[in-house]
């Protein structure tokens, strides 16, 4: 068995779905450019796995509280795999670096707004590897789970060869279900607009469920243990936080029948 195929099994071995490998030219930086060679000297292969999301949390009608936990469960997932794989690559020689999977991420300002920027883009990564293709939901859309996956990826010294497929032109037919689903109407549905999302108000839902109709509300809310104070107490706890996944859930790619239509 090649490099490649035992990169791959370890990996599905530890929860992960899907593999991809792609060499680091052929990856497109986007805004502010991230090479590879920032983050590991000598970097020739970049290692994308995805983890996907059950439906059901996505989909649950109580809200979003269940598809973070298994956001969180997927994030795990890819953490593990990627250490397994790095462990086993760094024994045969080859230097690893794992891109973490969410946070921390760096925050840069221009035109006096504070952007969140990582230091490596996994969606590039994963579009280089042929995992999926970029949606008008700014997601990559993947043919076998949609854009219901977590994504991460990791750079390593060896020089393993890349994996190819074809992928399906219709994987998003720009339906638009997504630009319309957004509350805060953050997407641009012209797919060359440059970002595609309006960050600050995609980032602004975050806060909402904290937020009520009047100050004195929203005050109230921080100090008792309906509001804030819980909320708080369950973010120390558990590293919980609120998101909105509209643009994500509502993608007819992420179906279970797609699913199964493959
Ligand atoms: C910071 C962050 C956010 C921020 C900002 C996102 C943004 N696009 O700017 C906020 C909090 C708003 C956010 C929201 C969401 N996120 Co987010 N996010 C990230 C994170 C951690 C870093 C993104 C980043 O800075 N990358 C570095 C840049 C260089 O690469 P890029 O993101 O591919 O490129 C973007 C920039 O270049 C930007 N851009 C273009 N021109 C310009 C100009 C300026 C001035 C700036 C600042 C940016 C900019 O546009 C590109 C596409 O968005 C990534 C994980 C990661 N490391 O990639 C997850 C990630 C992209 N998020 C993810 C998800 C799922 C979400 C949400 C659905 C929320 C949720 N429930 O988790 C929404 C979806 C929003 C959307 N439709 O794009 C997943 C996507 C999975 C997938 N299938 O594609 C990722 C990959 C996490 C993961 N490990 O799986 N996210």
């Amino acid at each position: 068995m090649g490099l490649r195929e035992e990169v791959i099994e370890i990996a599905k071995s530890r929860e992960i779905d899907l593999v991809g490998l792609a060499r680091v030219e052929d990856i497109e930086l986007t805004h502010p450019p991230r090479p590879a060679e920032d983050l590991l000297v000598g970097a020739k292969t970049t290692i994308v796995f995805a983890a996907s999301l059950l439906w059901g949390a996505l989909n649950c009608p109580r809200g979003t509280k269940g598809a973070v936990k298994d956001s969180q469960v997927a994030y795990d997932r890819l953490e593990h795999a990627g250490a397994a794989v790095g462990r086993y690559l760094e024994s045969k020689g080859f230097a690893c670096y794992l891109v973490p999977a969410s946070m921390p991420v760096d925050v840069i300002k221009q035109d006096g707004i504070n952007y969140y920027a990582a230091e490596w883009s996994h969606r590039q990564a994963a579009i280089a590897a042929c995992l999926g293709v970029k949606g008008i939901n700014n997601l990559l859309i993947t043919p076998e789970y949609g854009p219901y996956v977590r994504i991460s990826s990791m750079l390593t010294t060896a020089e393993i060869e890349s994996t190819k497929r074809e992928l399906l032109d219709d994987l998003c037919t720009e339906c638009m279900e997504c630009v319309n689903a957004c509350p805060v109407s953050a997407l641009n549905p012209d797919p060359n607009a440059q970002p595609r999302l309006n960050q600050p108000l995609c980032r602004a839902t975050y806060i909402r469920p904290f937020l009520y109709p009047t100050v004195w509300q929203t005050l109230k809310s921080v100090f008792t243990t309906k509001g804030l104070g819980a909320m708080g107490v369950q973010f120390l706890l558990e590293g919980y936080y609120f998101s909105c996944a509209e643009c994500q859930r509502v993608c007819p790619r992420g179906s279970l029948k797609a699913r199964k239509e493959g």
